[in-house]
């Protein structure tokens, strides 16, 4: 009772040892960890501020900081021990790797943010088309994603053109058995396969109604399309659910409606509403899919079993793999 009476009188001066006067105690080690994790703490409140204003897309770019655990807690209630001091120093030191590693990522984000080309960019190929550019690879920038441009493939041909492709499989090349954060981000190549990414399909179809346009070939070379008036995909907080397709035309047969409504699922992700089955992973691919699908275009190339080809129902089947799939989308016309 006394010992700890000195010790609080001791310590009632402030945290931090400033004398050389002050006794150096137990609890005023204690006391002074704890105030540096604050502080520590702290900063990370603050990194985490600035990723979101350096990296654009939250989502993306805010690296998940582990929680620290509290082993000396705010009112100091935990018991003072050499092994509770080891482990908070522990503890610190792991925090402060973590405070290092984030400082060195958003000074790698501050430089590229400070070499942003700030030149001219079309929204989408529409805009490319009328700035008379052929199809191909170009160059767009979506405010709503990121200040820095990114590229796509355009279709200028098909279907009065205009078309930024968002998805498309043409010769196998490219995996698309993949994970969730490889859909959020996009993968591929953009001049050959590839899939744009669910964060930039958000931000490409969430400020002006889109059209959708799907082209497949089969292996015998016959060629249907499908095509949907006003195609949006949601944000990451929904799972990027399929929010509107709009009215079916085209000769491939609608294929997609049945999906509308649905939270995109990845292997690692499953959203469906199939109770017992994971469709991404029965079916090998991702889709928004429901219980489970009537298409599968990110299925598994020259696959032929059930389901897990790339195949649209009401043109192939559920077990042919198309020769090429390729969906694109263009803002609706007034
Ligand atoms: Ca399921």
């Amino acid at each position: 009772m006394l010992i700890g009476l000195i010790f609080s009188l001791l310590i009632s001066n402030g945290f931090a040892i400033q004398t050389k006067n002050e006794v150096c105690t137990l609890l005023s080690i204690c006391d002074n960890i704890a105030e540096i994790r604050s502080q520590v703490a702290d900063i990370r409140k603050e990194q985490e501020r600035q990723a979101i204003i350096l990296g654009g897309h939250p989502a993306l770019s805010l690296k998940r900081i582990r929680e620290p655990k509290a082993l000396i807690t705010e009112n100091n209630v935990e018991v003072c021990t050499l092994l509770s001091i080891c482990n908070n120093l522990a503890a610190l030191s792991s925090e402060l790797a973590d405070v290092r590693a984030e400082q060195e990522r958003q000074a790698d984000l501050l430089v590229e943010s400070c070499q942003t080309d700030s030149s001219p960019r079309p929204a989408n190929c529409y805009e490319a088309l009328k700035e008379s550019q052929k199809s191909g690879v170009t160059e767009i920038r979506v405010p709503e994603y990121s200040r820095n441009p990114f590229k796509v493939a355009c279709d200028q041909e098909s279907h009065g053109g205009g078309w930024t492709i968002i998805l498309r499989r043409t010769d196998g090349s490219e995996d698309f058995y993949r994970e969730w954060m490889d859909y959020e981000k996009g993968f591929g190549q953009v001049d050959g396969e590839y899939f744009v990414g669910l964060a930039r399909l958000h931000a490409l179809s969430s400020s002006v109604p889109q059209e959708l346009l799907i082209l497949m070939e089969d292996y015998e070379g016959e060629q249907r399309y499908g095509m949907y008036d006003n195609f949006r995909v949601g944000g990451e907080a929904n799972n990027y659910t399929l929010e509107s397709l709009g009215n079916f035309s085209g000769t491939a047969g609608d294929s997609l409606t049945y999906h509308l409504g649905m939270q995109f699922s990845t292997k690692d992700r499953d959203n469906d509403i199939h109770e017992t089955i994971h469709c991404a992973v029965h079916f090998t691919g991702a889709w928004w899919y429901r219980y489970c699908q009537l298409s599968n275009l990110a299925g598994v190339y020259e696959e032929n079993s059930f389901g897990k080809s790339v195949h649209w129902y009401t043109f192939n089947g559920f077990y042919e793999s198309l020769k090429t799939a390729v969906m694109m989308i263009r803002p609706r016309a007034k």
